[in-house]
Parts: C-alpha cells; sequence; structure tokens
C-alpha cells in the first residue's frame, strides 16, 4: 500500500495534453520560454541541481545540518507554520498559523532527529527489524511533541515584493537557478524544510513555479485548473481562497460528492534529490515530504499576469464565461444527441465520446432536461434549443464550482 503511495501516477482521467512533459537534461532558457512556460502544463527537470553548491553543502546526512547553523547564524528568525493537526498541514488556516522561531532551534531539533534516526537504523540492524524513532522534546497540548508540527515553509531568501521579510537572504550565496530560468525576474525565493514527514494540502499559487528538492524526496500531486470542480476551492473571497476545501486524510463524500473523482483526474510525481517541478500558476498541488527534506522553489510572474490590464479585467471575465458556458452546452447538447441517436438507430457511443459530456459529473442537469425534452426533440435544433433553456442552470453550477 504505502509502494503504491510512493510511486508515479497518471489517473485515468488526465488528458493527454495535460500530463507533466519530463526532461532528463535541462533546457535551454529560449526553449523553456519558447516552448514550456507558455503551454501551462507542468514538467520534470531530473538532476537539474547538479551543479548548485546548495545541494551538497546542506544535504542533512552528510553535515549540511551544522554547515547551515554556521551560515545562517545563532540570531536568526524565521516564520515557521505551526500545525494543531500533527503532520499535515489543511488548507483551512484554523488548523495551522505561522511562528516565529529561531532558525537554529529548528536545527538542533533536526539533528536531534536525525541522531535518533540513525540509532533506530543501527539498532533495527543489529536486531534485524525496523523501528520507529521517538524523540524527546518540548510537547504541545495535544500531546504532541512541537516540532513535530513545525514546518520551515516558504521561508524568504529572496523577496522582491517585500524585502524586510527576507530571513534567509544570506543562503542564496548557495544558490544558482537552474541554467533555464537565466534572466528571470524572481517575485521570491523561498527555502522549505521538514523534520519528520510533512503534508502540505491542496492549493494553487498565483505565481510560476520551479520547485528544486535540494536533500530528500517530495511527492507531488498535481491537478489542472480544470479539475477545480473536483477539489471543492475555498470561497474566493476568504484567507485561504487557493486551497482545496476536502480534507486530505479523510475527505467527506458524502458533503463533497464531486471529490471521488479527484484522483482520477490527478498525477503524481515523485522528486528525488537534484530534481525540479515546474508548477504553472493555477495548478493545484499537494506535497507529501519525507524525513528531513529540504526544497527551494522560484516564483516569478507568468506572461499573462504581467499583461494583463486591469481595465480589461470585466471583459476577460465575461470571456471566459463565455467560454464555459458554451464548452457546458456542447456537452450537454453531445450527450443528447448520442441518447437520441442511440434510442433511434441502437447507436452506441463510445466511452470516449461520452466522456467529456460527463466530466463534470453533469448527469443531473442532463437528467432533469431529459425529462423537459420527453416530448420529443428529434433533431440537432430540437435539442440545441433543449440545452439552451438549461443555460441558466448551467451557468448557476459553474459559478458555484469555479
Ligand atoms: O513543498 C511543499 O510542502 C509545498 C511546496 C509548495 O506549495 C510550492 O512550492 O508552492
Amino acid at each position: 500500500m504505502q509502494a503504491e503511495e510512493d510511486a508515479e501516477f497518471v489517473g485515468a482521467r488526465v488528458e493527454a495534453g495535460l500530463r507533466a512533459a519530463r526532461f532528463s537534461a535541462p533546457p535551454s532558457s529560449e526553449e523553456f520560454a519558447a516552448s514550456i512556460e507558455p503551454k501551462n502544463v507542468p514538467a520534470v527537470f531530473r538532476g537539474v541541481l547538479k551543479g548548485s553548491a546548495a545541494s551538497p553543502r546542506w544535504d542533512p546526512l552528510h553535515g549540511g545540518l551544522d554547515y547551515l547553523l554556521e551560515k545562517v547564524g545563532p540570531d536568526v528568525a524565521v516564520e515557521a507554520m505551526m500545525s494543531s493537526t500533527g503532520h499535515v498541514f489543511y488548507g483551512d488556516l484554523r488548523s495551522h498559523e505561522r511562528v516565529s522561531i529561531p532558525f537554529s532551534t529548528f536545527m538542533h531539533s533536526c539533528k536531534s532527529y536525525l541522531g535518533h534516526l540513525n540509532a533506530a537504523s543501527d539498532s533495527s540492524k543489529d536486531k534485524g527489524i525496523g523501528e520507529e524513532p521517538t524523540c524527546s522534546g518540548e510537547m504541545c497540548s495535544a500531546g504532541l511533541e512541537i516540532s513535530e508540527q513545525l514546518y520551515l515553509a516558504q521561508v524568504s531568501i529572496l523577496n522582491t515584493e517585500n524585502k524586510e521579510r527576507c530571513s534567509l537572504e544570506v543562503l542564496k550565496e548557495d544558490i544558482q537557478e537552474p541554467i533555464f530560468l537565466k534572466g528571470k525576474p524572481f517575485s521570491s525565493i523561498n527555502f522549505w524544510m521538514s523534520r519528520a514527514h510533512m503534508r502540505s494540502s491542496t492549493h494553487y499559487d498565483p505565481h510560476h513555479n520551479l520547485l528544486c528538492v535540494v536533500a530528500g524526496c517530495k511527492k507531488v500531486t498535481l491537478w489542472s485548473p480544470s479539475a477545480s470542480p473536483f477539489l471543492y476551492p475555498m470561497p474566493v473571497y476568504g484567507e485561504a481562497s487557493n486551497h482545496s476545501g476536502v480534507s486530505i486524510e479523510e475527505p467527506d463524500y458524502s458533503s463533497y460528492t464531486r471529490a471521488k473523482y479527484m484522483k482520477e483526474y490527478s498525477e503524481r510525481v515523485v522528486l528525488n534529490c537534484g530534481d525540479a517541478l515546474f508548477i504553472p500558476e493555477g495548478w493545484y498541488h499537494q506535497v507529501d515530504s519525507d524525513d528531513l527534506t529540504i526544497a527551494i522553489n522560484f516564483w516569478w510572474k507568468s506572461r499573462i499576469m504581467t499583461e494583463m490590464l486591469e481595465h480589461m479585467d470585466a471583459y476577460y471575465l465575461r470571456r471566459i464565461l463565455r467560454r464555459l458556458v458554451d464548452t457546458e452546452m456542447n456537452k450537454i447538447v453531445q450527450k443528447n444527441f448520442f441518447r437520441h441517436a442511440k434510442e433511434n438507430n441502437g447507436f452506441q457511443p463510445t466511452d470516449k465520446e461520452l466522456r467529456g459530456s460527463e466530466q463534470f459529473n453533469l448527469h443531473n442537469e442532463v437528467k432533469s432536461h431529459d425529462t423537459s425534452d420527453k416530448k420529443g426533440a428529434r433533431d440537432t435544433s430540437d435539442k440545441k434549443g433543449a440545452a439552451d433553456t438549461s443555460g441558466k442552470k448551467v451557468l448557476k453550477r459553474l459559478t458555484k464550482m469555479t
């Protein structure tokens, strides 16, 4: 079971054009800018951090924790995420908060954890069994060790929008951006470090992102923005509007019925030390990090966001809404066409032909429109008319889902 969760995976309903591309050698910056970035589809780059100083220097298994302690110094405070739900960080901001801690405290806690991991591995070698590491440390009210609930998430190394929050600026000296990002005006570079296994919640970001694993391993599950209806994003006017409202650990399918299809619309990629993943803006991602995993990510504004002029917003909104409504209408018309053809000629549509029309699980709308359609819409124009009558419903549903 664990092996299955650790492996790469592509859901049966992920369109071929939306699957993450794989590169074993880094592209040039021209190739990235001309043919990878504009597609807005994730891409995995294997071993791109090979030349970067960070990889060998920061590696916790080879003295990296002492190196980082010395490099950052004893007096630097960082903002860590503290979760009230153990190692899981949900989108619901009530379950976690940002707390200020000395960077050195976190590093010492990692050192102690590593010591226990090594001791457990030595003892299991002696006894021939696997043993969970146990650590002594400060406990919180829920009985969890405080450092078990801490994640150094999105700690700033560079932030061109807010310089004051750049607590780990000194680490910039060890970082070299992958060759294909040369010349990009980064909005920020962030540091991520887990002491033990961490799960971060399903969310999207308003920036293009290159997530690079410096040490350890991350498993990243991805969904395209078109899978939004299955992820139930939080209300757009709330604080966590870019997060899914569905629990990762125990999804409540009775309240979030469409979430049953989440897995079929997802792809999981595994990033080992040195690997990087391009996550285009708006793509949902959920990340599991192994013990002592360190990553950096580079965020930059996409071309479309750079060029989007505010006075055009109302127009873009209407254009996009029109396109979504048209797509839904076409699915309804198509579904009815197949149904009538089947009733009249015994014609059987293939799964592929039906799939598009079922994509948003719209059979309820189609069913209710079937009843009004009983009188006999026999040709395509009749069916179009019937579809038009359900346009309002589609629009209402789309507004809820997007
Ligand atoms: O590594 C993680 O836990 C989350 C990373 C992430 O959300 C990001 O790079 O935007």
